[in-house]
Order: C-alpha cells, then structure tokens, then sequence
C-alpha cells in the first residue's frame, strides 16, 4: 500500500509547536553588529544635502554608509536582463529617491535600538519633484522616473491578433483594478552575514532559494559561487515576496566586510510594508462580447502594469496574464495588450499567483457582467463556454498549451456542493421580502501555469551504512512542509520508514544546486526529481541485494511494503535495506535533474456565498467551497493546507486588503492597523472538494496547489458580493469590496 495520497502530519510541526523554529534573527552571532536604513520620506526628490555627522558620532554607532561610502559597488543588478541598464537600483539613493522607503543610509550600531536612534539622525534635504502615481498618466511620459531613458513605459506586450467584435450581438466593457498588496509574511525579511578567515562569505537570508541568492552574492562580490554559504533556515512565508533576495540585504555582507564584524539585519514592520515589494498593481480594461443565448465569441484584455520604481518581477507578470487570459474557456477570438509603467511606488513582484489571479479576474468578472447583460444565469453562461474535457495537450485562443483538465466537472462540484439552485430561489425570496441580509452567490473557475519558468530542480537520495537515508533537495521551503512531503516520496519509493529518512535543504554548502520555490514548481520538479533518484537507488541496492541473495539481478524484486528485496516468488527468504546498508564501506548516492517537457494547469471552481447587510454595505463570507484538481495529491492534509492559505489571501484582496498611497505617494497603509491581512475572524470554514485528473507531464501526476487557493477565491468572491447587490442596478465594484465600497454603491442607487 502506497504512502502517497494519505493524510501523514507534518514533521515539521513538533519543533514549531514546541520549542519553536529557528529563524535568521535567533542565529546566535558572536560580536554582530546591526544594520537598520535610514529611509527616504519622499517620493520623488532630488537629494541636494544628506548629513550623517550626528548619525556617526550617535552611542554605539559603527559607521554609516551612504551612496557615496559604497560608490565602488556600483548598482544592484538587474533583476532580469531584459529590464533598462538606466532603471537599474541603487543599494542606497544617492542622487534621486523614487519612492517613499527607499534606503538613503545604512546604520550599523553595536545594537539595534542603537542603529534605529541613528538613523533617526540622519538629516537628507530634498528638492521633490512631482510624484507618478497613476498607471495611465506614468504611460504618457509627461514626468519621467529615469530621465535617460526617456520613458516610463518598461515593456509592451501584444498578442499576434487582437479580437473582433463586429460579430457579436452583445458586448460589454469594464476598467478592473487589481489593487497592489502586501504579502506581509509573518517573518518581514532578515539576513546576516560575515567572512570567515580564509575569505569565504557566509550569508543567511530568509528567502525563497538558497542558490539564486548565492549567485546574486557571487556575481555581486565577484567570487566564485564555492566561495558564497547561504543559509535559508526556517522561514516565516515568503508568498512569492522573498522570491528575490533584494539590495538592502545583498549588500549586508558589504559592511560586514568594511567592519570586519558579522552584520545582521530584520526589519520592522513598518519597513516591509513600505520597502518589501508589493503583490500585484494590474489596471485591466476588458471587453468580451457574444450571442444573445450566451455563446462568447470574442475577447479582449487590454492592461496597465504598474513596475513600481525599479521594474523587478512585478515588470514581466504581465505575461503571465496574458498566457492564461481565457482561463477555462473556449474563446478562440482574443487579443492582449499590456503596458509596464514605472510609478513613484515600492517595486512589484510575485505575490501568490503573480499574474494569474489578474486574469483570472479579469475573464471571471467579465462572464458575470456578460450573464448580467443577457439576462441568463452565470452558471449556465460557463456551462456553455468551458473547454470540454481534455486528456491530450489543449491549444488555447491566446496560445497556451494545458496537459490535462476536466473543468465542467469541477463546475459541478462545486456547484452541487454549494446547493446552487436552492441559493438562487433563497436569494428570489429575500429581495421579495426586502430582507435587510442580501444574498449572493458567486463563481470562481480557474485554470493556472505551475511551472512555468525555467529550469529544472535537483535531488539526491543517499542510502547511508548505518541504514538511514539522507535527502537533498534544491528546493527551498519557507512553509510547505516539505520534509514530510520528500519524505513520503522517498518512503513509497523504497519501502524505507519516513522516520528514517532525513531531509537537508536550503544551505548551499550540502545542497549541490537548487533554483527557487516559486510559481508551485516544487513538487512537480524537486519531487520528481527525488522520486526518479530514489528509483535509481533501489536498482543499485537491488543489485547489491542479488548478490548477497546469489539470484540473478533481474529475478530481485523489492517489496516496498516489506522494505526488502527478494526473489520473484519467495518472499519468505529476503534482504531488507538495512542488510544492503550494512555492506556498504561509503554511502551510496543517486541525483537526479528533472525537467519538465511543459508547465502544469491544475484548476477548480470556486463558489462563494456571501450576505451583505444592505444597512451597512458590510460583506460576510458564509460559505467557501473550492474544488481543486491538482493532479495526483501527494498528502492531501498539506495540499488543503496550502488551499486553506491560498483562498485566506483571495478572499482578503477581494474584501480587504488593499496598499494605500494618497497623492504626495506617502504610504497610507503602514502596518497591519492600517493593511488589515485577513484572520480566522473574518473567514468561514473552508469546504474543499476533491478532483484528480493526473497529469501525464511528470511521473507523479502532480500539479502544482500552492497558488490555486487564491486564483480561483479571488474572482468567486468578488462575483458573490456583486451578485448580492445586482438587483439594485450595481454592475461593478472595484476591489477590496470593503463596506464603505458598497454602502456607497447602495446609496448612490
Ligand atoms: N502538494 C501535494 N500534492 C501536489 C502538489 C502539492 O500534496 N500535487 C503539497 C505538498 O505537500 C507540497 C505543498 O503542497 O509540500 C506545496 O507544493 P507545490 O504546489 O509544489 O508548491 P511549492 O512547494 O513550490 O511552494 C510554492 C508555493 C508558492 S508559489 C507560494 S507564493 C506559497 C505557497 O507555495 N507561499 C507560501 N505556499 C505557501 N505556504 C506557506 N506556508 N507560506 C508561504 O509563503
């Protein structure tokens, strides 16, 4: 009996329970100095005088650096190559500061209340020039972010075909925003790092891949990689934020270095929600039209990207809206344009779905609107439209190639488990009755890319003399759980106990190569690739078990259930693992890389009942059912755990959560009494429904699921509160769907 698809508690848990993780910032370092930014109060100003006397000569300071100190590192590297030489960010601003929080000197005090009484002490004049704020306005290049460069525009996409609509009997239009967000993982970022005697730089982030950031430290240093220890301990979630190890923490080793002293740095809270990248900032206008009788025949996604001030991840995610436009539908007449703008903003980057929520939004809310407009129920309007389901690679309207995917029946899941039909006519009888409590019931289907960058991931499997068996995975969790989830791979594989199995990530001294946990590539790749060395192990054991049993290698069969090798047919007579073990001088190691020919597209549909008091404009979430198909499940405990995350966080950008700027670019929303993240408080317990159409891309089945929560949450929950308030002529909202949002609506009716 196979371990994979049983709900196995993670290992992890007992020491985060107990005694706790153990983090960056509990690293016990000896002599560490602390580093904490003085931080631009402007959004775009020239910097005409900075003066850090009084900083220097503050209690326990040890220097402070300003641009000027750190001339000879020059800028940060571009993120991508692809980005403007002329947009590339300095570690500190030293001319021109382009949005509020950016660094413009670095304190390093003996202690950190030190360094943050220093830093108060740093005076910068400023002549401010006017601030970019608007994604459209930026496009007209009136104010530029980088004169040199002469544009604010990063990038433009167009799809090779825009849609016609001189067909359609029905077109409807809308302008969708996708307001910026915060991940606020519960750890903000932190680092450390020092040198050692022989010149080795040892670095310990808490990010979301131990390799890319060592790369970034040796291309920064200009050392060789062997020359650069990063260290990911525990992680308190990253959610696509920490996916890039940013300047402010690339640089620590720089100081260190300067003081001959380990530097150490964690920001406040304040600091992450001003400086940490920010999750999406996508202004859509859509347009889809069709017959009287619900046939969509045409659509087309025209968006804004807002880059923030230095473009990062955030500047390509656009792409990633366009490769999933029509989501799960049969559309073939589509177009997509898209311009990344620069803004007097904190930089975009990944945030769980990173691009795909956009247009899952998008095409999610525009079926709505389209339903509205004929008069026929949502539900039967995507019951007309779904792609059928599909077995064999599907070809999309924009292009995109899907594995495997039964979207009609994921529609019907959830829609059987909400009790559709009955919410309708609940819904009839409380407008009938002017129930103050409106009901609304609403529909998230989606479809996402998981995998969808580059690259492979790496493992390695070890079976050691004294019989445990070490596991080393390029991956780097901040949260998944995936000791337990290696662990079960291994254990199915082999037969072998998962309290025997020991897994090691995330340190590049003991991990050969890694890439980065992002884009729910880690089970699909990393555990393939330690499922494929784990049956490379088991045919060297199963030789060494030959030879001990005197059979012919190709009579040995292993019996994982037993965790023994025997001859076909005589299971009584057998050579377990320990006894394979026990033969060998050094331990015996099998790797894989494992590459996928295609990206994944797991997918559901979500469904959302909400009640909005009528009063007050205030929306609660009944009900949330979210019926999910990715692939084979490996432990359906962790996936729902990260379902459970992942719709937390929809549900919170469609009814909450939003970043905040006023016109001067000053951040609005600088902790979490201001950015309200969503807690148990405001959520209902989650109904998950379960659907598996394997996919034939890797020898798992498995799809991503890290991310599916909050694609599919997003749009259902948006649709629900407006579906409560349609009767009233309300056709959109803008999100977060907060009640001052709708009590406005409501009473501008
Ligand atoms: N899983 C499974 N069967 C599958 C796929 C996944 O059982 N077919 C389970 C596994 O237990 C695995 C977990 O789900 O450990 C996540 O796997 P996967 O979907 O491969 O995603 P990754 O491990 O690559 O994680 C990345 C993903 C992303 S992109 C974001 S953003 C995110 C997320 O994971 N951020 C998180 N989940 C998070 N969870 C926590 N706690 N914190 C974050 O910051």
């Amino acid at each position: 009996m196979s371990i994979l698809g049983n709900r196995v508690v993670r290992r992890e848990d007992t020491a985060f329970l107990t005694v706790g993780g153990s983090y960056v910032d509990d690293l016990d370092l000896d002599r560490a100095l602390h580093l904490v930014y003085a931080r631009s109060i402007v959004a775009h100003g020239r910097i005409t005088a900075i003066d850090v006397d009084d900083a220097r000569s503050s209690p326990g300071v040890a220097a402070v650096f300003t641009a000027a100190d750190i001339a000879e590192m020059g800028l940060a590297p571009n993120v991508l190559p692809v980005f403007p030489e002329e947009m590339r960010r300095p570690y500190i601003a030293g001319d021109i500061v382009r949005h509020v929080g950016q660094p413009v000197a670095a304190v390093v005090a003996e202690t950190r209340e030190q360094a943050v009484d220093a830093a108060e002490l740093v005076i910068v004049d400023y002549d401010t020039l006017p601030p970019v704020l608007d994604l459209e306005q930026s496009a007209t290049d009136e104010v530029l972010l980088f004169p040199d460069h002469g544009t604010n525009v990063v990038n433009r996409m167009h799809s090779d075909r825009q849609a016609d609509f001189s067909a359609c009997e029905v077109v409807v239009t809308e302008r969708i925003r996708n307001q910026r967000l915060t991940a606020a993982p519960i750890e903000p970022r932190t680092g450390a790092a020092w040198w050692t005697d022989d010149g080795r730089l040892v670095h310990y982030s808490a990010c979301q891949g131990a390799h890319p950031t060592r790369d970034l430290l040796a291309r920064i240093f200009d050392l060789e990689p062997e020359r650069v220890r990063v260290v990911v301990p525990d992680v308190g979630g990253g959610f696509g934020a920490k996916s890039r190890t940013y300047p402010e923490e690339l640089i620590i080793g720089y100081y260190a270095r300067a003081l001959g002293r380990p530097v150490r740095w964690a920001e406040t809270r304040s600091e992450n929600v001003a400086a940490m990248p920010q999750g999406r900032g996508q202004l859509q206008h859509a347009k889809i039209g069709g017959t009287r009788d619900g046939r969509i025949t045409a659509y087309q996604l025209d968006v804004f990207q807002d880059a923030g001030a230095y473009p990062i991840i955030g500047a390509v995610l656009a792409g990633m809206t366009q490769r999933m436009l029509t989501g799960t539908y049969d559309i073939t007449n589509v177009g997509f344009n898209a311009t990344t703008v620069v803004t007097n903003k904190v930089s975009t980057t990944a945030y769980r779905g990173a691009g795909r929520p956009e247009a899952t939004v998008a095409i999610e809310r525009m079926i709505d609107r389209f339903a509205d407009e004929i008069g026929r129920d949502p539900a039967e309007v995507r019951y007309k439209n779904l792609i059928p389901r599909f077995t064999e690679p599907y070809t999309t309207g924009i292009g995109t190639v899907y594995d495997v995917g039964d979207y009609p029946e994921a529609l019907r899941l959830a829609l059987d488990a909400v009790g559709y039909d009955d919410l309708r006519a609940e819904q009839t009888r409380r407008r009938d009755d002017e129930d103050p409590m409106l009901l609304g019931v609403g529909i998230g289907m989606y479809v996402e890319i998981t995998a969808g960058g580059p690259g492979g991931e790496f493992g390695s499997v070890e079976l050691q003399p004294d019989g445990r068996v070490r596991v080393v995975s390029g991956s780097t969790p901040y949260g998944q759980g995936h000791e337990t989830t290696w662990a079960m791979i291994v254990a199915e594989r082999t037969g072998i106990p998962m309290d025997q199995i020991d897994v090691i990530h995330g340190d590049t001294d003991q991990v050969e190569r890694g890439g980065l946990t992002v884009g729910s590539r880690s089970v699909q790749l990393g555990g393939s690739a330690i499922a494929a060395a784990s049956g490379q192990l088991v045919e060297r054991a199963r030789a060494v078990a030959a030879e001990l049993m005197e059979a012919a290698v190709d009579d040995v069969v292993l019996d994982t259930d037993a965790g023994a090798f025997h001859v076909v047919g005589s299971p009584a007579v057998n050579t377990p693992w320990a006894k394979v073990a026990a033969t060998l001088d050094e331990a015996m190691l099998e790797s894989h890389d494992f590459t996928a020919e295609m990206p994944t597209f797991p997918s559901g549909a979500h469904a959302a009942v909400v009640e909005v008091d009528r009063e007050t404009g205030a929306t609660r979430l009944v009900r949330m059912i979210a019926a999910d198909d990715a692939g084979t499940i490996i432990n359906p405990l962790l996936a729902e755990g990260q379902i459970h995350g992942g719709l937390a966080q929809g549900i919170a950008q469609a009814l909450m959560e939003e970043i905040r700027y006023d016109d001067d670019g000053n951040l609005l929303t600088t902790n979490f009494m201001d950015y309200p993240v969503i807690s148990a408080a405001e959520l209902p317990m989650f109904e998950t429904v379960h659907l598996e159409t394997p996919t034939w891309v890797n020898e798992l089945g498995a799809k991503g699921v890290g991310e599916s929560g909050t694609v599919g949450s997003i749009p259902a929950v948006y649709n629900a509160v407006i579906d409560a308030v349609s009767h009233l002529g309300i056709r959109h909202l803008e999100t977060p769907l907060t009640p001052e949002t709708v009590w406005r609506a409501i009473a501008d009716r």
